[in-house]
């Protein structure tokens, strides 16, 4: 059934068109990914917002195939710690490849992942690959591209809100189905951990690629 309703656009004049998409770019910017937190608490108002958010993204057919689990218990937060840990800890002893731990040396990461612990939220986003209606499998469409648009605006809603984030992908995730009480249709897709960085909190010295090595023009 096809419905429609006319569409909400307010005009607004190039100039402050180009302002904002200054702006943006400016915010942007200075997004990092910070693997110290504060254990300050953090008004889960904010985080509800950031995931309502994230939850008006595009996706295929509308079908809206993610579930975000926010987690500020700290018992919960501690099992999920152990449990990627475990997981961390056979990674960095042997099952990454040499050029992958090499790759990973600028940012310094190892098997331990305090932060799960340490900041107060951690937004654990789901995939639902498919549905069971009336007792039959119907799948989702695109559903790691409309689970990545929307775990980016989660990021940046959290950036404008003036957090920080960290991407967490444990490897394999499939402890969190279990921890979370999720069914087995929805697939771990990455942990967003969100709070403020820790004082005097550092990040590695890092850049970003130059405009032309990211962007080809046909005009
Ligand atoms: N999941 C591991 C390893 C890791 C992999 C990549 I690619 C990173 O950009 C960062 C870490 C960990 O969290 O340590």
């Amino acid at each position: 059934m096809k419905s429609f309703v006319k569409l909400n656009y307010v005009k607004i004049p190039a100039k402050e068109m180009f302002e904002k998409s200054e702006a943006f770019e400016r915010l942007m910017k200075k997004r990092r990914t910070v693997r110290t937190f504060s254990d300050k608490p953090v008004n889960i108002d904010v985080i509800k917002n950031c995931v309502r958010a994230a939850s008006y993204a595009p996706s295929g057919a509308n079908k809206q195939p993610w579930h975000f689990v926010i987690v500020g218990n700290k018992e919960i937060k501690k099992k999920i710690r152990i449990a990627a840990e475990k997981e961390e800890r056979e990674f960095y002893s042997g099952r990454a490849p040499e050029s992958w731990l090499k790759d990973l040396e600028p940012f310094g990461t190892n098997e331990n992942k305090e932060f799960l612990e340490t900041a107060p939220y951690l937004i654990v986003v789901f995939e639902e690959k498919y549905k069971t209606l009336n007792g039959k499998v119907v799948k989702n469409y695109y559903t790691k591209e409309s689970v990545g648009i929307a775990t980016g605006i989660l990021i940046t809603a959290l950036h404008f809100s003036n957090l920080v984030t960290l991407t967490h992908t444990p490897s394999p995730m499939n402890f969190l189905n279990e921890i979370l009480n999720r069914p087995s249709n929805e697939k771990p897709f990455l942990i967003v951990v969100a709070g403020y960085p820790a004082t005097n909190a550092e990040v590695p010295d890092i850049t970003k690629k130059e405009f032309n090595e990211i962007a080809t023009i046909f005009v």
